[in-house]
């Protein structure tokens, strides 16, 4: 689906490199078109008037209804992709294994790991006993992906496109999945995917010229 002047996008807030590119990644795949507002741009106060907690992802849709949750987000945009390898709605067979594996990707690392080491609350020891949780996770998925090339069934999805971002920081997080071979290999695979390497590449940019300010 192209953007044209006349079609009604939905807007997306992004934070260069953060979860919220997860989305971007999605929409990329299924060629959904988002305008990106750069939530970090915005002022403060003004952003925590769209989203309460001033986190992103914040979605708005061409409705001019606001979907926060990134995990609602990535559902939202694979629902309203125009290509029927990519679009998944809740009348598929498969849909609640995309919002078992979106859930998995946003309870067990993102908000239970990524959420604790990347912020300051904790001690070090502390960010250390939460990395430890890693190990059993990165097993769980390097199984499930030993003969699969993607989480499920054989198309991209969107949680494909939560766990690329996943895969990303994982090294900035402390984390080091080197051994899980099969779950390496995927992440090598998804992101030399050309959209989600030029997402990735211009993400990369943007968070570049942030810090750059
Ligand atoms: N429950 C939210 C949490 C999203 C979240 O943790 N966003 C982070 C970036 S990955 C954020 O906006 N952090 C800025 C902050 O906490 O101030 C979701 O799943 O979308």
């Amino acid at each position: 689906m192209q953007a044209d002047d006349n079609q009604p996008i939905a807007t997306l807030y992004h934070m260069p490199m953060t979860c919220s590119l997860s989305v971007r990644i999605a929409a990329a795949l299924g060629d959904v078109p988002l305008h990106i507002i750069q939530a970090d741009t915005l002022g403060r106060d003004a952003y925590q008037a769209i989203n309460p907690l001033r986190q992103v992802c914040t979605l708005i849709t061409p409705d001019g209804e606001t979907i926060t949750e990134t995990s609602a987000a990535l559902m939202w945009v694979q629902s309203q992709s125009a290509d029927d390898a990519f679009r998944r709605e809740p009348k598929d067979a498969d849909y609640y294994q995309l919002i078992r594996w979106i859930a998995f990707v946003a309870t067990e690392i993102h908000k239970q790991i990524y959420r604790m080491v990347f912020y300051d609350e904790l001690d070090d020891g502390s960010k250390d006993n939460i990395r430890a949780l890693a190990p059993t996770r990165f097993e769980l998925l390097d199984k499930h992906l030993t003969q699969r090339k993607f989480l499920i069934g054989d198309h991209i999805s969107a949680a494909d496109a939560y766990l690329c971002w996943a895969m990303r920081l994982a090294e900035r997080a402390g984390l080091n999945p080197a051994s899980y071979t099969h779950l390496i290999a995927y992440a090598r695979r998804v992101e030399s995917i050309p959209t989600i390497d030029a997402a990735l590449a211009d993400d990369w940019e943007r968070k570049q010229e942030e810090i750059r300010k």
